[in-house]
């Protein structure tokens, strides 16, 4: 990422900022401390965190019953789960939506006293190249773009890259077809005619016409999901397309454009009735890998990995080297010069650093 060089005014800004908020953070863990030696507090439970803000986190009590293969979360008699605002004991590290947490009840907030281990984890870097987590406990990455707003270049592969390096399943959902006209179909056929011939999934929906929800749904059921991409693709609005009843903000996508504001601005999980969940996710701009090495993205084309290894230099970056089997792959026809020319594109971006 560049560095810009502050002035004195915004130096003097990001201090005070600063020092608020460690001032915050101290209080915060004194009114937990006091919290935790009052005995305000229930008994320890098991929890799933479905929304984060700053430093406080939206709990759902989990049940484990002995006959249910799955932990589920307790429903009242209304079918409604209560959700508790808590705080998080110190040094508990960064939670993140889909995290499993050891809680305890209070009023007006309750206390997060301990984290579970993730079974997976979807991270990005934020404006300052720092890598944080998403969302955890996810099976499926679910990629959504749509004819407008325009793809971003390499933002799907982008995203195929995060979601090999994690072990993650992805799938790429093409959304607002009813958006689909002579002349973005062509762009959009091209960008994403090759994905299926390597084995990645690709859907197509509208939130707006209700085509091609019941396919999402049933490959989605049981699963936990989070549905990622630009801002204004329609994440949300696919979420309150699945799961009529929760009415979550969409954007208008004039001012998405305009503003480069996002509607959605913190992940937040959703329970599908029949079994599974959905998280919403806040639009990216931009989906840095600059936390990878060039081998690690190289790897993420899951197509390449055959011919990986072998060429005649062990250095070889595949560009112009003799002997280079990723070039001759390419000359064969068993890999597409789009995907070697994303892969060349990714790796540029991160020597920029
Ligand atoms: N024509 C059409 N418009 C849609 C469709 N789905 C969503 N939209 C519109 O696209 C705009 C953006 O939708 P959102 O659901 O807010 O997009 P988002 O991906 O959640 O955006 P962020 O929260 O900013 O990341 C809204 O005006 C929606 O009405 C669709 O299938 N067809
Ligand atoms: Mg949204
Ligand atoms: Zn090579």
């Amino acid at each position: 990422m560049s560095k810009r060089k502050l002035t004195r005014r915004q130096a003097w800004r990001i201090e005070k900022i600063q020092a608020e908020r460690s001032k915050r953070a101290g209080q915060q863990s004194e009114r937990v401390d006091q919290q935790l030696n009052e005995g305000e507090l229930g008994p320890e439970q098991q929890g799933l965190v479905i929304a984060h803000y700053g430093n406080q986190v939206d709990i759902e009590p989990i049940t484990v019953e002995p006959t249910q293969p799955e932990d589920t979360t307790t429903p009242q008699a209304d079918g409604q789960v209560t959700i508790h605002r808590c705080h998080l004991r110190a040094n508990l590290g960064s939670l993140v939506t889909g995290d499993k947490v050891i809680w305890r009840e209070g009023k007006p907030t309750g206390v997060v006293v301990a984290t579970q281990e993730r079974k997976s984890e979807l991270s990005r870097p934020d404006m300052h190249g720092q890598l944080r987590p998403i969302a955890a406990n996810v099976d499926y990455i679910v990629i959504v773009i749509a004819p407008i707003p325009e793809p971003h270049p390499n933002l799907v592969d982008r995203y195929l890259v995060a979601a090999e390096s994690v072990d993650i399943e992805p799938l790429i959902l093409l959304n607002k077809i009813d958006l689909l006209d002579a002349d973005n179909r062509i762009q959009i056929d091209e960008l994403l005619e090759l994905y299926p011939q390597i084995n990645y999934q690709v859907l197509q929906a509208s939130s707006k016409r209700k085509d091609g929800l019941s396919e999402l749904k049933a490959i989605l059921k049981d699963r936990t999901s989070v549905f990622v991409g630009q801002s204004g693709v329609g994440k949300s609005s696919l979420i309150n397309a699945l799961l009529p009843g929760v009415d979550i903000k969409e954007g208008e996508l004039s001012k998405v454009h305009a503003t480069g504001m996002h509607t959605t601005t913190t992940a937040k999980l959703f329970h599908v009735p029949e079994g599974g969940d959905l998280i919403d996710s806040p639009g990216v701009r931009e989906f840095g890998l600059w936390h990878m090495e060039r081998e690690q993205v190289l790897d993420g084309f899951i197509e390449f990995r055959p011919f990986l290894g072998n060429c005649k230099f062990r250095d070889c970056m595949h560009q112009h080297e003799p002997g280079c089997e990723l070039l001759a792959a390419l000359e064969r026809g068993d890999i597409s010069e789009r995907r070697l020319n994303s892969f060349e594109s990714i790796a540029n971006s991160l020597a920029k650093l």
